[in-house]
């Protein structure tokens, strides 16, 4: 049983990717970076909360610190303004403005110091009357609202879809892609239609998201707590069958509008929550878009935020997004088929949850076999929160692993598939039966 399981949905998520989609040369592996929205919100008041209001500073200090803090350089460089930006009303003439008080150097000064720091510019809309928030959205001026953000330099556009027509979405975010297209300017769009499609429960056509959008939020906001993180990660378990085949380079799914917002680094997850988080939006591919305040961000976060190995997980350039292929005694294992692959075996990341919350780590066993892994030749076997261990351990389909999972926490493990054949009496060797253990 546990073998058949593990095996179907192992290869269910390999055969079915390579959905074909959107094809803008951009968003290859999944976006990177820091966006507003899930620690700052709707925060206006400068004179209260000078370091918290949604303002110009906030941004440009947000840019500063993903360069200085060393995160740029792994991957994170897209700055995304959030709702709240804007002016209450449009201009004399019907162009969107962002509020005088708070972008007093306007959003133009704001791209070009974004972009001076080597760092890429996002901003959000909404295809509605107005957006969540209640500012003006882009519904019925979206052809000079797109010329606009080409001026601005804008080089990713997340779309809401407050105050719409949830049965016009089809057509209005393919609409607005397609505008986007023609303006000839390279802007990565984040479409928020399956979310308030799901909320309806309407039957959402996943193919054509892929094709027209870059990414897409498949779930309501994230909220600042484990319990938020794992509604999420088992939403996304409940639909994989649905969902996970629509992924690939270019075209994405996206755990939720914020929920994508890595809440690493706030208040609500304990270090070992972080880890989970990081875990399984790495196996999920999901975007990697912080939402936390960069500058007290604690060392033992960053340090999970910045784990190149992880990150290198999330960004592989397969594109496969991975499945919860299996739950027994409160751990969940959670696979992502990656490079390298050899004669069409794959290499993966493993995941295993512990959903426990009895004292002890829990000994968890399952041979290699039965997580999917039936590489003759092997696979060496890496720890992947666990900097200290490199590369020790090299396992056959029929070694057993066994981990340790802490309490709410997580094993993460990245096996690579063996591209030289090895002795023969290897095969014969004790180590077919070994046990390897990780912590
Ligand atoms: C527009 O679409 C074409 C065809 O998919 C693609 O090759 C091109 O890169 C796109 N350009 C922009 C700016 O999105
Ligand atoms: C916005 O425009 C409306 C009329 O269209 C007006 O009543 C309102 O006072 C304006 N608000 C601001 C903040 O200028
Ligand atoms: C592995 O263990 C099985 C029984 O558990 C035994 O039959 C087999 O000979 C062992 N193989 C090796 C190479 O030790
Ligand atoms: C070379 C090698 O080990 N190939 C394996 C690839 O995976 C299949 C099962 O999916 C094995 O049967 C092959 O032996």
């Amino acid at each position: 049983m546990q073998n058949s399981i593990a095996v179907t949905v192992a290869a269910f998520a390999v055969l079915l990717h390579g959905v074909t989609g959107l094809d803008n040369g951009l968003a290859l592996t999944p976006p990177m970076g820091w966006l507003a929205w899930q620690r700052y919100r709707c925060i206006t008041d400068c004179e209260t909360y000078p370091d918290e209001c949604v303002s110009e500073k906030l941004f440009m200090n947000a840019a500063d610190l993903l360069v200085s803090e060393g995160y740029a350089d792994l991957g994170y460089k897209y700055v995304i303004v959030d709702d709240c930006w804007l002016s209450k009303n449009r201009s004399a003439d019907g162009k969107l403005e962002a509020d005088k008080t708070r972008f007093p150097s306007g959003i133009k000064a704001l791209s070009d110091y974004i972009h001076s720091k080597g760092l890429k510019f996002g901003l959000y809309q909404d295809w509605g009357e107005k957006t969540c928030a209640g500012y003006p959205g882009v519904l019925g001026n979206e052809e000079s609202d797109i010329k606009q953000f080409v001026e601005w330099e804008v080089d990713y556009i997340k779309l809401d879809g407050c105050y719409s027509n949830v049965r016009d979405m089809d057509r209005g975010y393919v609409e607005f892609g397609k505008l986007l297209n023609n303006t000839g300017r390279p802007m990565v769009y984040s479409c928020s239609w399956p979310a308030y499609q799901e909320e309806k429960g309407m039957r959402i056509n996943y193919a054509l998201m892929a094709k027209h959008c870059n990414l897409w939020r498949n779930y309501g906001d994230i909220d600042d707590s484990w319990t938020s993180v794992m509604n999420i990660a088992d939403y996304f378990a409940s639909k994989q069958e649905f969902w996970a085949k629509h992924a690939g380079p270019g075209h994405w799914n996206d755990p939720d509008m914020a929920s994508t917002y890595l809440l690493i680094g706030n208040f609500g997850l304990t270090i070992d929550q972080s880890k989970v988080q990081m875990a399984i939006w790495a196996v999920l591919a999901a975007p990697l878009l912080m939402s936390n305040r960069l500058s007290t961000v604690r060392p033992e976060f960053k340090e999970i935020l910045q784990n190149a190995e992880i990150i290198k997980v999330n960004q592989d350039v397969l594109g496969i997004q991975g499945t919860r292929v299996f739950r027994d005694k409160g751990i969940d294992i959670w696979t992502r088929p990656v490079e390298p692959v050899h004669h069409g075996n794959y290499s993966y990341a493993v995941a295993f949850v512990s959903r426990r919350e009895d004292g002890a780590p829990y000994p968890y066993k399952i041979t290699l076999e039965d997580l999917g892994l039936n590489h003759r030749i092997g696979y060496t076997i890496k720890n992947l929160f666990d900097k200290s261990s490199g590369i020790k351990h090299y396992a056959l389909p029929k070694t057993v692993v066994n981990v340790r999972v802490i309490p709410l926490g997580v094993v993460f493990l990245r096996f690579n598939v063996i591209t030289i054949k090895l002795e023969d009496d290897i095969y014969s060797s004790p180590l077919l039966n070994k046990t390897v253990t990780f912590t």
